[in-house]
């Protein structure tokens, strides 16, 4: 199984795989490489999305495997990258093995899902279905203040218009298939092997600049203050809240722009939110309890908040269809699966999102471990991973 060596080739690149960055450029030249040994068709749009492709007799219908190639600051070496390395091999064995398939199979290597440099995630899958804006993404600043377009600009991409981005919408998926690492423990604990998804949960990702007043932090007495930073205190909090009320997941990052002194009173926060549910109603419910609390607070301090939606991914329910095709091979190979809901966000997600028919097949992480270096997946695990993606493609494009 090659896919356990150009592991470890992608684990030597490094585990900062950010959008338009050097390890990134690097991980997608090893893609590139490894999709050619196996025989594949390989082109990008002008995201920087990857397709490597086998032509089937019908080329106007295309069944994706997909996953994303970034990854998180100090990631790991299998989230995203395991899917589009499986992807890689499967096809390669099934051109080998079984030549032209009746429809075509790509393995879409997304540029971007984690929202690692520019804090909006999936901008990769977004951009095959239309929902980038030239004028959203012109404004996207990393936190060294370089900007998207100038991120492009050093490794040699050029700019695009809106119409050049338009252009990179698909609309002959016709299936998706993701084969990704579990970022949980309930395989690990029920010693099961494959775990099978049902459903993805929403997310969100909400920005709040919070706008207070400097001022001497010995004179200025209490109930006259503007403090930026006691706000976003409270804010924090009420989100924690918010999860635990719902039974959701909701993390706050955060950067202070005070001034880093203890006698100046925090003056500007800025704050980034990310709330997750797997019900549609509930998940809209949160984003309004945190709209009228940040709007209390305002008033409340005298304070001014600016509100961002960056990003507002709906839940989904991925295809039973799917589900039991991949069923059916996990028995033909004789390993035992269990279905669960995934606490993180997916490329499948998107696509589902689009009315794609869409799967998502879980292997362990080693005690759940994830978006840490320490990430890891036994090499039983991912040979286990690639057979069952292998024959539930094969099954659905050779009949
Ligand atoms: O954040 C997530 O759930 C995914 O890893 N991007
Ligand atoms: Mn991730
Ligand atoms: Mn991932
Ligand atoms: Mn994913």
């Amino acid at each position: 199984m090659k896919i356990l060596k150009r592991i470890q080739e992608i684990k030597n690149i490094g585990n900062n795989r950010q959008l338009y960055n050097e390890q990134w450029v690097e991980t997608k030249k090893a893609l590139e490489r490894y999709a050619i040994e196996d025989g594949l068709k390989v082109s990008e749009d002008i995201i920087g999305n990857l397709f490597c492709r086998l032509e089937g007799y019908n080329r106007s219908k295309t069944i994706s495997i997909i996953s994303h190639f970034d990854s998180v600051e100090n990631g790991g070496a299998y989230d995203g990258i395991v899917g589009i390395l499986a992807g890689i091999e499967a096809l390669g064995m099934l051109k080998k093995k079984f030549g032209t398939p009746e429809v075509s199979l790509e393995v879409i290597c997304i540029a971007e899902e984690e929202g690692a440099r520019f804090k909006t995630t999936f901008l990769g899958c977004r951009a095959l279905f239309g929902d980038l804006k030239y004028e959203n993404l012109k404004r996207l600043k990393d936190k060294q203040n370089i900007s998207f377009f100038k991120a492009r600009e050093v490794i040699g991409l050029k700019p695009f218009s809106q119409k050049e981005l338009d252009r990179c919408q698909r609309n002959d998926i016709i299936t998706a298939i993701e084969l990704h690492v579990e970022q949980s423990r309930y395989l690990e604990k029920t010693q099961i092997p494959i775990g099978i998804c049902t459903h993805i949960p929403g997310q969100m990702k909400i920005r709040m600049v919070i706008v207070g007043e400097a001022n001497h932090a010995g004179t200025t007495p209490m109930f006259e203050r503007k403090d930026a930073l006691c706000c976003a205190a409270k804010i924090i909090s009420f989100v924690e809240h918010l999860g635990i009320k719902y039974e959701g997941v909701t993390t706050t990052g955060y950067t202070i722009n005070a001034k880093n002194a203890t006698n100046i009173i925090p003056s500007k926060v800025e704050l980034i939110h990310d709330m997750r549910h797997h019900d549609p109603e509930v998940f809209n419910q949160m984003l309004e309890d945190l709209t009228n609390y940040a709007k209390r607070e305002e008033e409340k301090r005298g304070v001014h908040i600016e509100f961002e939606k960056l990003v507002k991914i709906e839940p989904v329910e991925l295809s039973t269809e799917i589900n039991e095709q991949i069923k059916k091979v996990t028995r033909q190979i004789g390993l035992r699966q269990m279905e669960f809901k995934s606490g993180a966000g997916h490329d499948v997600q998107i696509m589902s999102s689009h009315d794609i028919p869409s799967g998502l097949i879980f292997i362990p992480s080693v005690e759940g471990i994830s978006h840490r270096m320490e990430e890891y997946t036994k090499n039983e695990d991912i040979v286990n991973g690639l057979n069952v993606l292998a024959l539930t493609i094969k099954n659905l494009s050779y009949g």
